[in-house]
């Protein structure tokens, strides 16, 4: 079988957007893309803009968060047919969604899959991922052939992904790609300190990383990742202001900000082709 070289300009930026997540309601923010097409035209513009990468939640017909198989099945569909984007499906869900339905979102086979690797605190709430659910989920993954994110919200999440690599070997395709989360209540920092302490401990196996600070942390740790030569992720699910006081106007922005702040670092948005070659995707 030919082999793809995962070789990749260091230069080039890899720019994931997550444009909706769970926690924000559609009444709080309207500018929020919470329908299909929404969603379709964010994608659009995030590309354009130079995304290479989607994290997507859905929401329902009211706009609440839900993981409908059909609704993700035609999401995966719409956003293939009308961007050239990674579909990177949330197995994390909502706070709220039972872990059967969160292994399920891999039914509706997605390119890239969310994968967080421990239970952390999250605000007043709790995002269950007990040990046993992160293997399930995992070796469903590498069964299915989806590349998987590991979300890392916390210094023991990075330990955890250790133990599970040593455990079950790469993923499909054998890219091992993290994001580490910082800045929620409850999990690590949103410093460039604590990215450095996470970054020196992640597992040689590490292929790439991304970074993203939620609310207030977006910048401290967008520069930290730059300096450190990570990659972004950036959009509405995590940051809804684009400076104090001052409230995002779409996803776009986000990203448009992104590709500046690496410019100043002279590092190019990396190409939805690139994107694959990183993440060893077909
Ligand atoms: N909405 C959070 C509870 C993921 O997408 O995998 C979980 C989350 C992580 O957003
Ligand atoms: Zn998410």
């Amino acid at each position: 079988m030919e082999q793809r070289s995962s070789a990749v300009d260091p230069q080039a930026l890899l720019i994931t957007v997550a444009p909706t997540g769970a926690e924000t309601a559609k009444a709080d923010f309207p500018q929020l893309p919470t329908t299909l097409e929404e969603l379709v035209q964010t994608a659009q513009d995030c590309e354009a803009a130079g995304a290479a990468m989607i994290h997507v939640h859905i929401r329902d017909d009211e706009h609440r968060p839900t993981l409908d198989l059909a609704r993700l099945t035609d999401t995966v569909a719409a956003l293939r047919e009308s961007t050239d984007l990674v579909v990177q499906l949330s197995t994390g869900g909502s706070v709220h969604d039972p872990l059967e339905d969160r292994l399920k979102v891999l039914d509706a086979a997605p390119d890239s899959c969310s994968l967080t690797m421990g239970t952390t605190n999250f605000g007043d709430d709790v995002f269950s991922n007990p040990w046993p659910f992160v293997c399930d989920l995992y070796q469903l993954s590498q069964e299915r052939q989806v590349v998987p994110e590991f979300e890392l919200f916390d210094l023991g999440h990075v330990a955890a992904l250790h133990r599970l690599l040593d455990r079950y070997g790469l993923p499909h395709g054998g890219a091992v790609h993290c994001d580490l989360v910082m800045g929620v209540p409850g999990g690590m920092p949103g410093t460039a300190d604590a990215l450095v302490a996470a970054v020196a401990t992640l597992p040689g196996q590490v292929t790439s990383w991304s970074a993203t600070g939620i609310g207030r942390t977006t910048l401290p740790v967008a520069l930290a990742s730059l300096s450190k030569g990570g990659h972004l992720r950036v959009g509405m699910e995590d940051v809804l202001t684009i400076r104090k006081g001052e409230q995002v106007v779409n996803n776009r922005q986000l990203v448009e900000r992104a590709v500046a702040l690496g410019d100043l670092a002279q590092r190019r948005p990396m190409t939805t082709a690139e994107a694959r070659t990183l993440l060893r995707m077909k």
